[in-house]
């Protein structure tokens, strides 16, 4: 599955675009989704409610995981199975370990070929208890009365005469008895209600023993295996729970980073685990092979071309292609990629061209979506980023809204909508977007907002000029100014506060008031910085 997604503290423009992009790439056939890399603003959840979108879910991270693994998936054992099973499903998918797992398929134990063969060699010699199922299974054997189903007791080979036997140990109702063709001895295991008769060689025996058998309950099988086999083969008739390993067992999550699991695996003496979903249910084992090429998250980058601003793990993972309208960054591919990038207002105007490229009428959400993210960065075409591409595909892409829809105050209540300072503390609203320019020897810190309308500025002056005037003592830059940019009388009120005097007047060309109005003045990006930087160095030349 494709990931896409737009910059970090995302902006309208990041949400929309990353939206519409998945989109495109659905209706190009691909499985892809759209992701947000962190809250998504007031404005942005405006758009989503106004053209029906759900918010994008959060995205922390594309490291690999276990999931992005081709580890085995062998299906597993449940306690109840015989070790002769486990032994054969080990042989039958070349695997190293098989699970045992519980009916609600959580992992209960592990066993390998190492565990079978200790099992043997521990084998307390006599004592076994499985069920009847198995001892059938395993002996490939026939019923010939049953009278339970599960089986408990010592095993004895009869190979004595019945008086040695009778001597020598005694037969009773916790007895599995090994016999062939020894009908005295037939007789008296069936009189003292051994626990199980199993007859060897699949010999047929006198109806008459049959018969007292049935009567007296006693519970008898017979196998095509001779006595050796049948004596070799019934340890294996134990249930696997009684050999598998279930303390210390290292094992990984589905979740688990594939660089952890590589670190723990180095560290380990064995060389398969388990893995298991959230909830401690078997998924499937992993090997050091299967660590040699993990299958990498694949990303869109839209909005942002930068390490810093994307995604974490973004090195691990293949980008397959970039959108974005801001200058070059640092990212760097292994392979060839879509990378379109032009100095346009915004994404969403990009995207909005691939999509009407490939001859696709997005409907009317995506067109919504995508017309709100040009509104959103280009502040309603009056930004100085605005190009003539930004304006052609608003027109577009706002004949492909359903109904009725007024784009002037569409544009006008989306703006608004991020533009609400109600609940915020002054604080909040001065370093939500708080940025330091500094170059050689001198620094400027601007805080930025947007707003409809100057009143909820007004009526927080006071506080603002305190947080102005404490920011500069505490960061001793050379200027520090907070800028309200007003969209619906196009320009900025200022609040600042500065080591040289006259600075606002000599780079505005207004008077000296805090809260001042600089008609048209927009971007801090091109109009603040540059001129408060060089006023700034003008003066101290003159000094
Ligand atoms: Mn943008």
């Amino acid at each position: 599955m494709i990931h896409v997604f737009g910059h970090k503290n995302p902006d309208t423009d990041s949400i929309a675009s990353a939206i519409a992009m998945a989109w495109f790439k659905r209706a190009q056939g691909h499985e892809a989704m759209a992701f947000r890399l962190g809250d998504a603003a007031s404005e942005s959840r405006f758009a989503l409610t106004q053209f029906g979108i759900e918010l994008p879910p959060l995205l922390r991270e594309v490291r690999p995981d276990v999931r992005h693994l081709e580890f085995d998936r062998h299906a597993p054992l449940s306690p109840q199975d015989s070790i002769l099973t486990a032994y054969r499903n080990l042989g039958d998918a070349s695997a190293k370990a098989l699970a045992v797992t519980e009916p609600d398929g959580k992992l209960s134990g592990i066993v390998t070929m190492k565990d079978i063969a200790m099992g043997f060699f521990n084998w307390k010699g006599d004592l076994l208890k499985t069920t009847l199922a198995n001892m059938v299974d395993s002996l490939e054997a026939q019923i010939l009365h049953a009278s339970c189903t599960s089986i408990e007791g010592r095993v004895l080979v009869a190979a004595f005469y019945k008086d040695t036997l009778i001597d020598r140990s005694s037969i009773d109702e916790s007895t599995i008895v090994i016999v062939g063709d020894r009908y005295d001895v037939l007789e008296h295991a069936v009189r003292q209600k051994a626990a199980l008769i199993i007859i060897t060689g699949g010999l047929t025996i006198p109806g008459k023993i049959l018969r007292h058998a049935r009567e007296s309950d006693v519970c008898m099988i017979r196998t095509p295996y001779d006595t050796l086999k049948t004596a070799r083969l019934i340890a294996s008739c134990a249930p696997v729970s009684e050999i598998m390993v279930r303390e210390n067992l290292t094992s990984f999550y589905e979740h688990d980073d594939v660089s952890e699991a590589r670190e723990v695996m180095a560290g380990s003496r064995h060389t398969t685990f388990p893995v298991t979903d959230a909830s401690g249910r078997y998924v499937g084992f992993l090997s050091r092979r299967h660590l040699l090429r993990p299958n990498k998250h694949l990303v869109i980058l839209v909005d942002h071309n930068e390490y810093a601003q994307s995604v974490d793990g973004l090195k691990e993972a293949e980008i397959l292609a970039i959108v974005d309208h801001h200058k070059l960054g640092d990212v760097v591919t292994n392979r060839p990629l879509t990378f379109v990038c032009r100095p346009v207002g915004s994404t969403c105007t990009l995207v909005g061209d691939l999509i009407r490229e490939e001859g696709i009428v997005p409907p009317s959400n995506i067109a919504g979506i995508l017309l709100s993210g040009i509104i959103s960065d280009t502040l309603n075409f009056q930004s100085p980023t605005t190009t003539e591409e930004d304006r052609t595909m608003a027109v577009w892409l706002s004949s492909l809204i359903d109904g009725s829809f007024d784009l002037e105050n569409y544009a006008k209540a989306l703006l608004k909508s991020g533009t609400s300072l109600e609940g915020q503390t002054v604080e909040a609203i001065f370093f939500k977007d708080f940025k330091i320019f500094r170059d050689a020897d001198t620094s400027v810190g601007v805080s930025q907002i947007f707003t409809y309308g100057l009143e909820e500025v007004e009526v927080r002056k006071e506080a603002i000029l305190e947080m102005v005037q404490k920011t500069h003592k505490e960061q001793g830059f050379d200027a520090t100014v907070f800028m309200a940019t007003d969209l619906l009388s196009q320009g900025s009120c200022l609040y600042y506060k500065s080591n040289i005097s006259g600075l606002i007047t000599k780079s505005f060309e207004v008077d000296e008031i805090q809260g001042v109005f600089v008609a048209g003045l927009l971007s801090r990006k091109k109009q603040v910085i540059p001129r408060l930087l060089e006023e700034i160095g003008l003066s101290r030349q003159m000094s």
